[in-house]
């Protein structure tokens, strides 16, 4: 073999494993793009380093006083229904899992930074509030100002604004109700007819008795149980944080949502509004806290 054969060898050799190394990364690259490209099916989990791309923030969290709090995280969307809807930007924020049961709200009344609800009974228990059997139940009885005491000095926390809570309930696809369409006893505890008393339950139920009702972020309870109060004044749409609406220290009802056991159907829709007195409680009114995502 002379010099030349030689040569015309190593530059062969060279250039093949050129085409194997470089053939591969390329192949690697194109695979890459085409898996950013495709969208993720649903039920199937992104992988963990495109989440954490998303978001860096955790989805869910457990507070000073251990409760459990979910991502709701940042963007635009629709509040609202037909003839209303609007589109609402917002940035990321938790919310409770579950509506404030009994027995957490008497941790913060223990504690002394709470006043007991107004009265220890349900609608059809004498006895609820400080009763252990009802502990996982929903507090009720208690007013805004009530509430927005033990979410703000007791868990600081506050009250979700009535845009914050709408879109923990719905997400941003514009749905209904928490889970998507239609409802039944298996989703809610409600009042499952117009025109006469039907209840799925009749009273309220053990917060997160509904698997299958939970909202795009893994919320119990948003459709439903007892109402719930939030920060916002009752004022016309469109929804504006800065319009005095979120001011906690002015007068006039505040907003109550998502329905309650003793409510028909379409009270129950993500987008339904009422409102009452700050100082006023209710059978069938309790609350959830919220928080900034970012301090
Ligand atoms: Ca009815
Ligand atoms: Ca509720």
């Amino acid at each position: 073999m002379n010099k030349k054969t030689a040569v015309i060898g190593i530059i062969g050799l060279l250039l093949t494993v050129f085409v194997l190394v470089f053939g591969d990364i390329m192949y690697q690259q194109i695979k890459g793009r085409s898996v950013l490209q495709s969208s993720p099916s649903p039920g199937i989990e992104e992988p963990a380093s495109t989440q954490a791309l998303a978001t860096e923030l955790p989805t869910e969290i457990t507070d000073i006083k251990d409760i459990t709090m979910r991502l709701v995280p940042t963007g635009d969307f629709t509040m609202g229904s037909t003839g209303s809807s609007h589109g609402v930007y917002l940035d990321a924020f938790y919310m409770d899992i579950y509506e404030v049961t009994n027995a957490h709200y008497e941790g913060c009344v223990t504690a002394g930074v709470c006043e007991p609800p107004h009265y220890i009974k349900s609608d059809f228990r004498s006895s609820y509030y400080g009763n252990s059997e009802y502990d996982n139940f929903p507090v009720v009885y208690v007013n805004w100002t009530m509430a927005q005491t033990y979410c703000g000095t007791w868990r600081g926390a506050r009250l979700p604004t009535e845009a914050e809570w709408e879109k923990a309930a719905r997400g941003t696809d514009g749905r209904i109700y928490p889970w998507g369409e239609g409802i039944s006893c298996d989703k809610a505890n409600y009042d499952g007819d117009p025109d006469f008393d039907l209840y799925c339950v009749g009273e309220t139920s053990a917060v997160g008795s509904y698997e299958s009702g939970q909202s795009p972020y893994g919320l119990y309870d948003m459709a439903g149980n007892v109402f719930e109060w939030v920060s916002s004044l009752n004022k016309s749409y469109p929804y504006n944080a800065t319009d005095g609406r979120e001011d906690l220290t002015r007068g006039g009802s505040r907003v109550i949502r998502g329905g309650s056991w003793n409510e028909d159907s379409n009270d129950l829709q993500v987008f339904y509004r009422s409102w009452i007195g700050p100082d006023l409680s209710e059978s069938e009114l309790g609350f959830r806290c919220a928080k900034d995502a970012t301090p």
